[in-house]
């Protein structure tokens, strides 16, 4: 495709307004339910996950912010210093993530379990997390909900599903303004029969019965196979009920995978959705762009750079998509010229247009290729062993 340097330009912008927010969890040691590798240049604390998150930053310029998982993050309670400790780092707090799945009394659910006393808990769990955001200015609480059953005949489904409603409706009740309460969803796991908030229909209801400020999480990782991701994007942009995503790619289940790694043309369907939308409506879509991944094998920093680039690259491609033609060859009914028009802009070089964006941004033109030069990995290994072996032996606290 030939691009003029209008529609060039309105790319980069597009591109300078494009920021996606990391995961403190995905520069932890992680692993599966069979155990966890270990990697000396993993994070130990949440000091080592801000200098990560501010590495990423350092480098792409596009991920300012970090996500926090209250019971990994603040297992000692939130002390205010910590966001002068992001702040140090060139980066800020992010969505709150409530825990409401590891602890002991979650076993049989959390919000729609039967015993009104763990319901309360994992209430105050998440008024805790509110609190959190409200002292580092979140604009997200991230939920997602472990609840489910095992078996059949294990739990009565409507009874659950009326908690979990009810329960929502408390959480957007206490929300201060300006936040929003993000709604996650997954078919199965840790769950094998159901799971109370199961795909994006489920949370569609919840979100509604709770109130405005309540939006529908897509995280890619978290459907059936064979799903079509985009057209839940679709919908939920056209109903105005997306409230954003959980970045990831997967091959068989949650896998938790770098984004693209599996299906690059997929994530490209996804936001050519966002591009489409944004274009007839000449609006940036007020979405939270996170990622949630875990890497197990992977270097975690360079993990999250090549996923950063990934999607900054693939949003670059569907902003390449020439919506004129495309209006087009759908007035015409012909199915191969639309399609082409997609496939064209997905095999579009975009190094010229990312090159441009990270002039601008001040950081170097090969993010992944200037860290692996830096040096960075070795030192933070070094000097990471010595902090762990420093510490008292550490309880298995997480998987992630
Ligand atoms: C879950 C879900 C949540 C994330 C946890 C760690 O599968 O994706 O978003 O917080 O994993
Ligand atoms: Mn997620
Ligand atoms: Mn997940």
């Amino acid at each position: 495709m030939k691009m003029t340097s209008a529609a060039a330009d309105r790319i980069i912008g597009r591109l300078l307004r494009f920021q996606l927010e990391v995961p403190s969890w995905g520069f932890a040691d992680t692993g599966t339910r069979f155990g966890k590798f270990l990697q000396d240049a993993a994070a130990v604390d949440l000091a080592d996950k801000f200098e990560d998150a501010g590495c990423t930053h350092a480098v792409t310029g596009i991920t300012p912010t970090v996500a926090v998982h209250v019971l990994w993050d603040f297992p000692d309670g939130y002390d205010p210093a910590v966001k002068r400790l992001a702040g140090e780092h060139g980066v800020r707090i992010g969505s709150i993530n409530p825990n409401l799945f590891q602890d002991q009394r979650y076993k049989f659910g959390s919000v729609t379990n039967r015993d009104p006393g763990v319901r309360k808990a994992a209430l105050g769990h998440v008024f805790d997390s509110i609190e959190i955001g409200r002292k580092t200015r979140s604009k997200y609480l991230s939920l997602w909900f472990a609840d489910g059953a095992n078996y059949p005949g294990q739990a009565d489904i409507r009874r659950r599903k009326r908690r979990a409603a009810a329960a929502l409706k408390q959480i957007h009740r206490a929300l201060p303004p300006g936040m929003t309460a993000l709604v996650e969803y997954k078919p199965f796991e840790p769950a094998t029969y159901f799971t109370d908030f199961f795909d994006w229909g489920s949370s569609y209801v919840f979100c509604k019965a709770a109130g405005p400020r309540a939006k529908v999480l897509v995280d890619t990782g978290h459907h059936l196979p064979g799903c079509n991701i985009e057209q839940i994007v679709a919908w939920l942009i056209d109903e105005k009920m997306l409230g954003g995503f959980h970045f990831n790619d997967r091959k068989y289940a949650d896998d938790d995978l770098t984004v693209g790694s599996i299906d690059p043309y997929q994530v490209f369907r996804i936001l050519n959705e966002i591009a489409a939308y944004e274009h007839e409506t000449s609006r940036d879509l007020p979405i939270a762009y996170m990622i949630d991944q875990s890497h197990t094998v992977k270097p975690k920093v360079q993990a999250m750079i090549q996923t950063t680039c990934t999607v900054q690259e693939l949003f670059a491609r569907a902003l390449c998509v020439d919506r004129g033609a495309l209006a087009a060859s759908r007035d015409r009914q012909d199915t191969v010229g639309s399609e082409e028009v997609l496939r064209s802009a997905f095999s579009t070089d975009v190094a010229p247009l990312l090159r441009a964006v990270r002039d601008k941004l001040g950081v170097p033109r090969d993010p992944l290729g200037a860290f692996r030069a830096s040096g960075y990995e070795k030192r933070a290994a070094r000097e990471r062993r010595a902090k762990r072996e420093a510490l008292p032996a550490a309880g298995d606290q997480s998987y992630a």
